[in-house]
């Protein structure tokens, strides 16, 4: 019995020797250096990597509340206005950031920067046109636009009806949500 175990323990112990030396023959010591090297040099200079530090902080801060002491939504000179170029929705039977009954929102957007008077900040805010459903009885006819570029900057041009890539095309009126801060 012992004998077996004997034999048992010399063929591990053969094996190991093996694997270890294969492993020897591969591995040379130039590249176990360069690997531990290059290990180290990434853990040096991943704190460089220019990546987004806030994880989402700024994005995830809430819109500031619409309505009192934010100022008037039913004036152009309204701060979430600034780069608008439309008519009010809030001003025809919708609200700020919701189109009227039978209109639909459109499929494009622009945006704007936009400076909050009420807290110092700026906040980037999407305007979408609201297509179909009628007109507008009594339109407030904003034309902002701050910041705005030609039709070769798509996102930031607003002297265009949006509605047309919507199946609906009538142009009806401009909603505008702030997306987050700037
Ligand atoms: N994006 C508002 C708009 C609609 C129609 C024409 C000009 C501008």
């Amino acid at each position: 019995m012992t004998v077996f175990f004997d034999k048992i323990l010399e063929w591990m112990d053969g094996a190991s020797e093996r694997a270890v030396r294969r492993t020897a023959q591969a591995v040379s010591r130039r590249n176990v250096v360069a690997t531990i090297g290059t290990a180290m040099m990434g853990t040096a200079l991943a704190p460089l990597l220019p990546f987004d530090r806030t994880f989402g902080r700024a994005m995830a801060q809430p819109a500031p509340k619409a309505g009192e002491g934010d100022g008037d939504i039913a004036d152009c000179e309204y701060w979430r206005y600034c780069a608008l170029d439309g008519y009010l929705c809030s001003e025809c039977g919708g609200a700020l950031a919701m189109c009227p009954p039978g209109s639909e929102v459109s499929l494009v957007s622009w945006v704007g920067t936009c400076h909050n008077p009420n807290d110092e900040r700026d906040y980037l805010v999407a305007y979408n046109d609201c297509c179909g459903g009628g007109g507008c009885a009594q339109p407030t006819f904003c034309f902002t636009s701050e910041g705005e570029r030609p039709g070769y900057r798509m996102g930031l041009y607003n002297d265009i009806n949006w509605c047309m890539a919507n199946d609906t095309k009538g142009y009806h009126c401009t909603v505008a949500a702030v997306v987050g801060l700037a």
